[in-house]
């Protein structure tokens, strides 16, 4: 297949300013007849009148009023081309599709009965003829046509303008977007829905309809995402005076989605896992989830919609921004400072354990691509969450309001455009009058950077030396990098463990100051910090105020020091996170080479000292006490062994429950949370503490442990805890007796859940990744009659679960994962090519692994490679992995 390069972008032949659509919605053949105002755009070297199809009938095609004969145009693979068309061009066109046969849920495509759109990156050209490009910016006219009963509701973006009945059943509604969009912010729904609906007022006073269109049945399950959406509405204002500019705003949940949310104009169309909450089916992480992506889709209408990008290779201008404004929304919803790193930690975690991993493997990309083959398999987490950390450096750089500045000049210039990266850079730089032309790297080379530190003391002259150098390592089609512009915040830590006020020549205007930011733009740069009268323990890149590795030679007794009392919350825990980490990756070696496994002493007691420190958030409690995962502590070893891994972090846990079963308990109990479920913060926290305790309690077996999940599980009042007491016992290790005991709640979980589409996901994935798991029992949940590979979600909780988060079990010795891998990934690329391929990435990092383990390996990726059909979106994937 083709590679697209960004370096041949060329502006389009043509722009179109309207668009008028008519549907006849038929699940098995709709009618779809679009007319299309075009002029010439005269600074293009494209002379062509260029539009993109897929999977179309082409019933009729007009220019100016003239049926235009097949000599007329060529068609060739998705492009059709008209050479010498008029300046002035009216085009129409007629298509057919099949919504009904479309499983690849891009398009058209039908859900439950349902109609649904998604468009994003590619799909509108599955609906029609169209200069399908994110900076073809037009004006949209929907008129929808379908059977009344089948179809009662029927919506498109923008404004309800006329609905009525066509008789014979028939009805129609015609829906006006007063804003151009690209083609990619389309959509449709059709179908038998309900709403939630809600006036609300905006700052300006203006009132504008909010609704949340769900299945029926589940309207008891719509308040959270209706309150999460009023509360992003209301933090745009607040934060960046972005009001919403439509007069309705709608969400729509379905339960057939490639992803989690489409920030379509005004339509947003949601995966019902980020729509549908109350306690009794969504836990805690849902809740918040929900909130998240609901503000994310919502933000986007700004940073995405307003303005768009000029082409998909700028991605990460609408993806990082946006990520980086939901973070902000959720951590600015909590409040308090260490609510804030709490949320900041569970971001870095995410982006460490996969983006990192991305970063080091071979589809590694930087966050503004130089080429693709299927631009769909380039909505990654380096695109997202790497963008959002380079975002979140403009905002360290600039500061609170230095960044505000930043972003009402790129509205200024940009509103109603379709822009680049680098256009967000130069407003940045422009209204802090910053030279951030170095920065640009952040954009253009892949890869991890290392910063390695070098400090000297000297105690005569009393300064304290930092010496920072970066390195990043080589990447696909990148050997030699270029240093980094790189903000690391940092403070400096007596031996009472209090910051000590900094002075250094180069941060004059600072002096004093107790966290400084410095920047690192050389490959190597010494700053000297005088007055110190101790030796120091450094506390560097404070709240990660980069995304890079931090080399530095610490103590056990630094790193205690630093847990016990650094002033920034991140590097408390980054403290614990590197405590934990060194002994992990001893203790996998001990495990590999038979010797003795142990765990000291002073590890434990600083573990003690977090958990009974009450005047800690137990949120920032629970993640000091939650062990690297062993996906984190793989990233520490050149050669892979998952089976070492497991066993070692599992004897650290049963290690640490040995020692402090009684703090365990007491913080078990001290964190119940009595009374009627509420998602707050403060409740959150102690749910999530008490299910920890829990959780370590039952790696130690016997009666009474058991006894607590089994009372915990019979008797929650809400999901948080019925889960995370049923994910105990399964896990638990005991008698038959227990054992079958286990089996039984688990019975009974589906049981009471069966019409729960999403929580029977849950009862998936739980199994997917328990200790006991292996191909074999997945192989039989594959057979169990709730499982299907056509749903999405439900083939991500079960079969994507197990090769993504059981590790141990999936790096089977015998190589039987990797079998059952590569036929889940070749029956997917049959039926949903998007989906395939992000199961296909699973084997990325297969080059870490011993040879006995790559031998398997690399016959399941070739077996892929070999099949027949195979998608561009899989191609792509197993050849960058074969490279
Ligand atoms: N923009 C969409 C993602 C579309 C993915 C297409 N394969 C969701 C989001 O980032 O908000
Ligand atoms: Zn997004």
């Amino acid at each position: 297949p083709e590679t697209i390069f960004r370096k041949d972008y060329i502006a389009p032949g043509f722009w179109v300013d309207t668009v008028e659509m008519g549907f006849d919605l038929d699940l098995s053949a709709t009618h779809v007849a679009t007319r299309m105002t075009m002029r010439r755009n005269h600074d293009s070297s494209e002379k062509d009148l260029v539009l993109f199809g897929e999977s179309l009938k082409l019933l009729q095609l007009r220019m100016n009023g003239v049926n235009l004969k097949k000599s007329a145009y060529k068609i060739e693979g998705e492009t059709l081309r008209i050479a010498n068309a008029p300046d002035e061009v009216t085009l129409e066109i007629e298509t057919r599709i099949n919504p009904l046969k479309n499983t690849s849920l891009s398009g058209l495509y039908a859900s439950n009965g349902n109609f649904i759109t998604q468009c994003e990156a590619e799909g509108f050209r599955k609906i029609t003829w169209f200069p399908d490009r994110p900076d073809v910016m037009a004006k949209y006219t929907v008129m929808l046509r379908a059977d009344k009963k089948k179809f009662p509701v029927l919506l498109s973006n923008g404004n309800l303008i006329e609905e009525g009945d066509l008789g014979d059943g028939r009805h129609f509604a015609k829906w006006e977007d007063p804003f151009k969009k690209p083609s990619y912010l389309f959509a449709l729904v059709a179908g038998k829905l309900v709403c939630q609906e809600e006036n609300y007022k905006l700052k300006s006073g203006r009132e504008v309809l909010l609704q949340v269109w769900v299945e029926d049945g589940n309207l008891d399950k719509t308040q959270h995402a209706m309150d999460s959406l009023k509360n992003s509405i209301r933090w745009d204002e607040e934060r960046f005076g972005l009001e919403l500019d439509l007069d309705r705003f709608m969400i729509v949940a379905t339960g057939d989605f490639n992803m989690g949310a489409m920030e379509n104009k005004g339509l947003n169309i949601f995966n019902t896992k980020y729509v549908l909450a109350n306690p009794s089916i969504a836990t805690d992480v849902d809740y918040a989830g929900i909130e998240s992506v609901v503000g994310h889709e919502y933000f986007h209408n700004w940073t995405g919609n307003r303005v768009t990008c000029r082409d998909w290779f700028q991605l990460s201008l609408k993806e990082g921004l946006t990520v980086f404004r939901d973070q902000e929304f959720s951590a600015d919803l909590v409040g308090t400072a260490t609510g804030r790193a709490v949320k900041r930690i569970e971001d870095v975690r995410l982006l460490r354990q996969v983006q990192f991993s991305e970063d080091a493997g071979p589809m590694a990309h930087p966050v503004r691509p130089d080429s693709f083959v299927e631009i769909n398999n380039f909505y990654t987490v380096t695109i997202y969450e790497k963008g959002s950390e380079v975002v979140r450096m403009y905002y360290t750089l600039l500061g609170h309001d230095g960044f505000r500045k930043g972003m009402d000049l790129y509205f200024e210039r940009h509103d109603g455009q379709a822009v680049e990266c680098d256009d967000f850079r130069a407003a940045m730089a422009d209204s802090s009058g910053r030279d951030l032309t170095q920065f640009e790297r952040w954009y253009s080379q892949a890869g991890t950077p290392r910063v390695k530190v070098d400090a000297i003391y000297d105690a005569e002259a009393q300064t304290y030396s930092i010496t920072l150098s970066q390195s990043c390592p080589a990447t696909p089609g990148q050997t030699e990098k270029l240093p980094f512009h790189i903000p690391v915040a940092m403070g400096l830590l007596g031996a009472d463990g209090k910051d000590i006020p900094l002075h250094s020549v180069a941060y004059e205007a600072q002096a004093g100051a107790t966290s400084l930011v410095l920047e690192l733009t050389e490959a190597s740069q010494t700053f000297v910090f005088t007055g110190v009268s101790s030796k120091p323990v450094p506390s560097l890149l404070r709240n990660f105020s980069a995304p890079v590795v931090l080399e530095i030679d610490y103590s056990d007794e630094e790193l205690g020091l630093l847990l016990a009392n650094d002033s920034d919350p991140f590097n408390r825990w980054e403290a614990g996170q590197r405590l934990a980490t060194r002994r992990l990756v001893k203790l996998t070696t001990a495990v590999q080479q038979g010797e003795e496994l142990s765990l000291d002493g002073m590890f434990i007691e600083a573990l003690r000292a977090t958990l009974n420190d009450a005047s800690l958030d137990p949120a920032f409690r629970e993640l000091v006490l939650t062990l690297p995962s062993e996906a984190m502590i793989a990233e520490e070893f050149k050669v892979v062994d998952p089976q070492a891994i497991h066993t070692a972090r599992q004897f650290a846990r049963a290690t640490i429950t040995e020692h402090l079963r009684a703090d365990l308990l007491s913080a078990y109990e001290g964190h119940l949370t009595p009374g009627k479920y509420s998602p707050d913060a403060q409740s959150m926290a102690k749910r999530g503490l008490k299910n920890l305790a829990l959780s370590y309690l039952l790696e130690w077996s016997d009666e009474s442990t058991f006894e607590l999940a089994k009372t915990q599980f019979d008797d929650a009042e809400n999901m948080t805890d019925r889960l995370a007491a049923l994910t105990a016992l399964t896990n638990f290790s005991g008698t038959d007796k227990q054992a079958k005991s286990a089996a039984k709640s688990l019975k009974a979980f589906y049981k009471d859940f069966k019409k729960e589409a999403l929580v029977i996901d849950k009862w998936f994935m739980l199994q997917a990744t328990a200790r006991t798991t292996d191909v074999a029992k997945i192989r039989d949940l594959m057979e169990h009659p709730a499982f299907t590979l056509n749903n999405p979600n439900r083939a991500r909780s079960l079969t994507f679960a197990f090769c993504n988060a059981n590790p141990s079990r999936f790096h089977a010795v015998d190589g039987s994962g990797y079998a059952l891998w590569a036929e889940l990934v070749i029956a997917l690329n049959k039926l949903n090519p998007q989906v395939a391929a992000r199961l296909a990435r699973s084997m990325d990092r297969w080059k870490k692994y011993p040879e006995s383990l790559q031998v398997h390996m690399k016959a399941a990726l070739q077996k892929v490679a070999d099949t027949k059909k195979l998608s561009k979106d899989v191609l792509e994937v197993v050849s960058k992995a074969l490279a």
